[in-house]
């Protein structure tokens, strides 16, 4: 950002980790919430290790903004719902979710060198086709609008309206020389059909493109391969993720690959792919890993580090390729891996808790952004408030709802975002 002198820089601002993550197997065709569905959670642990990344990412790039937990139990959705104890246990878990976590899905971001009025453009995803996430909405939107609140700076949209699913920055990846210059913007769609549900709809992705002003020829549109919506990718950063010029991809993420390539150079022409294929790790075992689902990072020394799930370095096939990389002398020059298991089990990666947001730290509340001291500050409220472990039992309860609505007040008190309550 300093050659160009411009003060726009890239914040990733992670969801804290809300005191009801719990795991009740809510979302189909994500694999990891499905094989841990009815486990104990243990959610101070989880959002202790949500801030130990943070922490990491503040110390290499010397920023990092949060988003909150979303106000838990939803009454709204409870009441709607008609519960009287005799509906399944996932519809009675729904209003408990703590998948607002996930803030790659928050919204879709299109930084303001790319928009016709030169202002950060954000769309709340609508996440329809789950009903745990389709409430997050009006509660994200409105975190957004304080934390984005400056309107020469940022324009705040409504959701794309239902049918059309659209899941944010997950199925969303930029190409550019650096964060402040224009970028090519890359939507990434399924097609229905398959026997898991494609969540975010093509149309829905265009219109995101055409709300935010992106230039035509400046924005590429990518249908998934339906074979890795059926493996379990049930977003397309759950095989891919760019950063700068490199796009990092498995070989089979895309319906036809080697045209998205085309696509994409023919808006880019300096994209640098780093492709990763079938033979050294299946696509099985890259959704297990989550081994895209990582944030590629430019480090202020220029060098582009990976920060990958702990359960990589466990693999040896994805461990192996990783070091055979590094060997080599691609972009990538680093790979670090972190420990957020208790987000994995739920199919959230280092990629899925953090939304990307290039624009001038100096625009955004201050009250999002993270430092030493406030880090200290998110640690000592979460391992005073939050449950220790949640039991599937224990969701719908009383006093489960209590402790967990008196632990996020204590958040926002503590945060000065009382106005959140
Ligand atoms: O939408 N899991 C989330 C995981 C989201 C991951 N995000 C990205 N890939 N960007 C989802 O499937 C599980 C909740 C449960 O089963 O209790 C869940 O919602």
């Amino acid at each position: 950002m300093e050659q160009s002198g411009t003060p726009l820089t890239e914040i990733n601002f992670d969801g804290i980790v809300g005191p009801s993550h719990n795991y009740a197997g809510l979302s189909l065709g994500n694999i990891a919430s499905a094989s841990h569905a009815g486990d104990p959670s243990y959610p101070r642990a989880a959002a202790l290790q949500g801030v130990a990344k943070m922490r990491g990412n503040l110390a290499r790039l010397g920023v990092q903004g949060f988003l909150l937990p979303l106000p838990r139990p939803n009454g709204a959705l409870q009441s709607a719902l008609a519960l009287d104890g005799t509906e399944p246990p996932q519809l009675r878990a729904a209003p408990w979710s703590a998948s607002s976590m996930w803030t790659a899905n928050a919204a879709t971001v299109s930084p303001a060198p790319d928009t016709a009025d030169g202002r950060c453009h954000l769309t709340p995803a609508n996440l329809v086709t789950m009903l745990h996430r389709a409430q997050e909405w009006p509660d994200t939107q409105a975190q957004l609008r304080i934390a984005f609140g400056d309107t020469r700076h940022f324009a705040i949209h409504d959701a794309v309206p239902p049918t059309f699913g659209d899941e944010g920055a997950a199925n969303h990846m930029r190409l550019c020389e650096e964060h402040g210059a224009p970028g090519v913007e890359v939507f990434v769609y399924g097609k229905p059909g398959g026997r898991f549900p494609a969540r975010q709809h093509e149309q829905a992705s265009r219109l995101v493109a055409r709300t935010h002003g992106l230039d035509p020829a400046r924005t590429v549109f990518i249908e998934q391969n339906p074979e890795a919506i059926a493996a379990g990718a049930f977003h397309n950063d759950v095989v891919s993720v760019a950063n700068g010029r490199v796009l990092f991809t498995h070989a089979e993420a895309f319906a036809d690959q080697q045209g998205a390539y085309d696509a994409i150079r023919a808006a880019f022409p300096a994209l640098e792919v780093v492709e990763v294929p079938s033979s050294a790790v299946s696509l099985e075992e890259a959704i297990r890993t989550y081994l895209f689902n990582a944030q590629l990072l430019t480090l202020p020394s220029g060098e582009m580090a990976l920060i990958v799930p702990e359960e990589c370095r466990e693999s040896p096939a994805v461990w192996g390729w990783v070091e055979q990389m590094l060997a080599g002398n691609g972009p990538i020059r680093q790979v670090i891996p972190v420990d957020v298991k208790q987000s994995m089990a739920n199919g959230g990666g280092p990629a899925c808790l953090r939304l990307r947001v290039v624009c001038d730290p100096a625009t955004v509340d201050p009250r999002f952004l993270l430092d030493e001291a406030k880090a200290d500050l998110l640690e000592r409220v979460i391992a005073a408030h939050w449950p220790l472990q949640i039991d599937p039992s224990d969701i719908g309860t009383q006093t489960l709802a209590d402790s967990v609505i008196a632990a996020r007040l204590a958040l926002l008190e503590a945060l000065d975002l009382a106005q959140l309550g």
